[in-house]
């Protein structure tokens, strides 16, 4: 262990002494790294106060004084290490490629950060880093479709992503209760989706059901996705948009009522829970739209993988629809349960061929994987077993220990409410991704993990923050560093450094030095009032 640096890194020796940051005249940077260079220098002009200049040319540097950057293509690339030399004249920062400057440009604002009680202010410890990720995929996900939130948030969720080393963005966009994504060819799906009557009040399985009376909603526009996945992009983080089908699409039904089984009318579901209202199998409509859907979808987001959701479609209604039972006899499925895998399968074709990856839930597996989805298992590490088993390409999600929307506490009293169950940061903090029983030669299947926030009980964005900090730390060193080095006592103790910086940024997390909610009224939660 060393300082407070979270996620630890792989190597880290310390030394003696430090670098000053009032001395410091210049950045030295490769050409293709201007944007990390500028980034640090931000950071250090933030901290001094002084200006800091980056510079092209590696020669002629002062004696001291100086950071240096530089992309050095090794042997074996791993595109994210990077190696941080600190010295009292000099601090170099070397990677294979400008996602690996990033991170290590991360370490360094962290140490500046969240500073060890050895270290003078505005200073650097002497040390030498050698890092490198654990996973590929260190991804948080957000649910904007039961609740919509502001952009700014999106924006500000990013920056804290890039703090802690994760660089998938899963965004989840559509769901019942309502769609969150402008497209120009369906202007109802904005008109009419995105907005739903009112929202329950309580817990869903508390009835009689209260609602507040309030309409809801909002959307993003192109010029929003546009800056926010440029936002991402700065920060070395991609962005998975989903799309859900052919489940948890009443708010589309509402919109186009032509796409269901039943005429409707369909309105945005008011409650939590699963809608039987679904994407019609049967007919072609419904794949005309979702190819036209999907090639905005494309157009908007350039990173090559597309989530479709594909969880928890009820059946009831292809049952008694003549066109899905029409489906199933030409298409000679054995019932219209494989209407599920017969759907996937088709809009996998499509995305495959505009040279895309489709991403689904664990439910994908049903009636056979699409040829080749990347599986999501959220409910069974055995469906992630079964897919990389069969050579498809994994990333945890998974309910017991990465589900955000579950109580932080077994003291729920204390806690505003929450869809249930418990998941407290040890907990996390404990989580392997590679299942037991997966053979050694299929682990490279497993890309990764990620973080689930469900906002059905989160109104707002700060009471995400509380759900999400601090235990979206703890998976960041869960997804980063290595089993071995895991140590939870340990990571309290530097997570205790962290607070006092989450307080600075303005995030609104649990502190879990004791059982209640750090400065926010708790009362107020439980009454479904919003945080402050
Ligand atoms: C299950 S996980 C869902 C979501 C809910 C969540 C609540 C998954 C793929 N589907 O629709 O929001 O549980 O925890």
């Amino acid at each position: 262990m060393f300082g407070n640096l979270i996620p630890q890194p792989a190597v880290c020796v310390a030394s003696p002494g430090c670098f000053r940051l009032e001395g410091v005249s210049c950045i030295s940077m490769p050409a293709g790294a201007r944007h990390e260079a500028e980034l640090l220098a931000d950071i250090l002009t933030a901290k001094t106060g002084r200006e800091v200049h980056v510079r092209l040319d590696a020669d002629n540097l002062p004696r001291s004084g100086v950071i240096v950057l530089l992309l050095e293509v090794q042997e074996e690339t791993v595109n994210e290490a990077y190696s941080l030399r600190v010295t009292e004249d000099r601090v170099t920062l070397r990677a294979a490629a400008p996602c690996g400057l990033f991170l290590g440009v991360q370490t360094i604002r962290q140490l500046l950060d969240v500073p060890d009680s050895e270290t003078p202010p505005a200073s650097l410890p002497c040390l030498e880093i050698s890092d490198l990720p654990r996973f590929g995929w260190r991804g948080m996900h957000l649910d904007c479709a039961r609740h919509f939130m502001p952009k700014r948030f999106i924006l500000k969720f990013l920056d804290l992503m890039a703090r802690y080393k994760f660089n998938v963005f899963h965004w989840h966009l559509t769901d019942d209760q309502g769609w969150r994504l402008e497209i120009l060819r369906y202007p109802r799906l904005t008109e009419i989706s995105a907005w739903r009557e009112e929202t329950l009040v309580g817990h869903v399985d508390q009835t009689p059901h209260r609602f507040d009376g309030k309409r809801h909603g909002g959307y993003y526009t192109r010029e929003d996705v546009k800056e926010i996945v440029a936002y991402a992009a700065a920060r070395h983080i991609r962005v998975v948009p989903e799309i859900e089908m052919p489940g948890h699409t009443q708010a589309v039904l509402a919109a186009y009522p032509d796409l269901g089984c039943l005429p409707g009318p369909y309105s945005p579901r008011k409650i939590w829970g699963i809608s039987e209202d679904v994407f019609c199998a049967g007919r072609e409509k419904t794949f005309a739209f979702l190819k036209d859907v999907l090639g905005e979808v494309m157009e908007m987001f350039p990173g090559p993988y597309i989530h479709i959701g594909g969880d928890e479609c009820p059946k009831t209604r292809w049952r008694d629809c003549p066109a899905c039972r029409r489906r199933v006899q030409e298409e000679g499925l054995a019932s219209v349960s494989e209407l599920q895998s017969y759907f996937i399968k088709r809009v996998e074709t499509f995305l495959n061929a505009h040279g895309r990856t489709l991403v689904g839930w664990g439910e994908i597996l049903e009636g056979g994987l699409a040829p080749n989805a990347v599986v999501m298992p959220w409910r069974f590490p055995e469906d992630g077993v079964q897919a990389a088993r069969a050579g498809h390409d994994v990333v945890f999600a998974p309910e017991s220990h990465a589900y955000f929307d579950l109580y932080q506490s077994e003291d729920i009293q204390k806690e505003p409410l929450s869809i249930g169950g418990c998941l407290p940061l040890d907990k996390v903090y404990a989580y392997e991704p590679v299942p037991e029983g997966l053979p050694p030669e299929c682990h490279r299947y497993i890309l990764g993990a990620q973080g689930q926030l469900w906002t059905e009980y989160m109104p707002t964005p700060e009471h995400v923050e509380y759900m999400a900090f601090p235990r979206m730390i703890a998976l960041s060193e869960v997804l980063w560093t290595t089993k071995g080095q895991r140590n939870y006592e340990e990571f309290l103790t530097r997570l205790t450094g962290h607070l006092p910086l989450l307080t600075r940024l303005g995030v609104c997390f649990r502190n879990p030095a004791q059982d209640q909610r750090g400065g926010v009224d708790n009362a107020k939660l439980r009454d479904g009032e919003v945080f402050a």
